[in-house]
């Protein structure tokens, strides 16, 4: 039976090219500095996201991770919305490793934090506090549907921690779909924070690595820490090979992404049993309610699987679907198709 993965972007296969870079690649001892192609990759990386230089590192966590690390000491505070991925899905690495406070905000739906929240949660100078140091940001928002912030929105928040001090990190694990919703240059996302992790293995189909990128000072001490937490590789050209070829070809087709996700939500809209927000669904992934009690979340995702179709249960009696390289419209009709089957059974 052919399946349908929608549970993640992060399932993409590498292409034909991408496998094809992979084997060419020239390669060298990337601690010694001496990898061409992850120099490479880490010049194009910066380039692209308007900063002076990069680090490749094994994943998106990692980058958020040792990002944290840079810019925080222990006994530090770092401002995030309580539903980023860095304070729901990364271990607590932050904390367990790092001693950083995390101070959470709540996320509006669209994925923002507030200013005037966070200007209420910077701490004064007094010594019952944690000091904040860090603002963060997610760009685009997976837990709030791939919600997409602004330039305008990054700015604002640029220049409110700069005026007290503090420095801006994003996740932009998915930055590339939101340059792409918006029809912006990512360096527009991108102009006002002081850090960015951005991933090659979700929508941009690399098998493995993100790229944090920042000042030179920032990127050297990060560097320490990536070989601290043990991310120094070797030959690592064989993975970077497979980014380059993302950077270059795997960006403006994340229209199709969007494009799918959409008529999977236009799909979805009218099914008995579910309530889908279509004015939500700004680029590759798409969250729902089930609002029938004749079966919960988890038994309909496994009904699905049965029949090729993976989506993911994410709690709260919500759904989410990811629409990634591979997936093509015909893909997304059969598994509206079978989703429709399904439910008509529930109801
Ligand atoms: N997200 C994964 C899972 O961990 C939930 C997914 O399937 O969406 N930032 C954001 C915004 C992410 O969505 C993810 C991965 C990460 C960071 C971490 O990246 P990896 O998985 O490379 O550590």
């Amino acid at each position: 039976m052919q399946q349908v993965d929608l549970r993640s972007d992060t399932v993409t296969l590498p292409s034909p090219t991408m496998r094809e870079a992979m084997y060419r690649a020239e390669l060298g001892d990337d601690v010694m500095g001496e990898d061409p192609t992850i120099n490479r990759l880490e010049m194009m990386s910066a380039e692209r996201m308007g900063k002076e230089a990069a680090l490749f590192v094994a994943s998106g966590t990692m980058g958020n991770l040792t990002a944290l690390l840079t810019h925080c000491q222990r006994g530090h505070e770092a401002i995030m919305g309580n539903l980023s991925h860095t304070f729901l899905f990364e271990a607590g690495g932050s904390a367990a490793l790092g001693g950083i406070h995390p101070r959470t905000l709540p996320n509006q739906p669209d994925g923002t934090l507030w200013l005037e929240d966070i200007e209420a949660a910077i701490r004064p100078e007094n010594p019952h506090h944690p000091r904040t140091r860090l603002v963060c940001l997610e760009n685009t928002h997976n837990r709030c549907g791939g919600a997409v912030l602004t330039p305008e929105y990054t700015d604002s928040v640029g220049e409110l921690a700069h005026r007290h001090g503090l420095a801006v990190h994003l996740d932009g694990a998915r930055v590339f779909n939101a340059a792409v919703a918006l029809g912006v240059e990512v360096r527009d996302l991108t102009r006002s924070v002081d850090s960015v992790q951005f991933c090659l293995s979700k929508g941009l189909s690399a098998p493995v690595g993100s790229m944090l990128c920042g000042t030179r000072a920032f990127i050297a001490e990060a560097r320490r820490w990536r070989k601290m937490l043990g991310g120094g590789m070797r030959q690592a050209g064989v993975l970077a090979a497979a980014g380059i070829e993302a950077l270059d070809n795997m960006v403006d087709r994340m229209a199709d992404d969007h494009a799918n996700a959409r008529r999977l939500a236009e799909g979805l809209a009218d099914m008995p049993g579910f309530a889908v927000n279509l004015a939500s669904v700004q680029t590759n992934i798409v969250i729902w309610n089930l609002t029938t009690d004749r079966a919960t979340p988890q038994e309909v995702a496994k009904r699905l699987r049965a029949q090729g179709v993976k989506i993911s249960a994410i709690g709260g009696g919500q759904f989410r679907a990811v629409t990634h390289y591979g997936v093509e419209a015909g893909d997304i009709d059969r598994a509206v198709a079978v989703t429709r089957q399904v439910m008509g059974q529930l109801s």
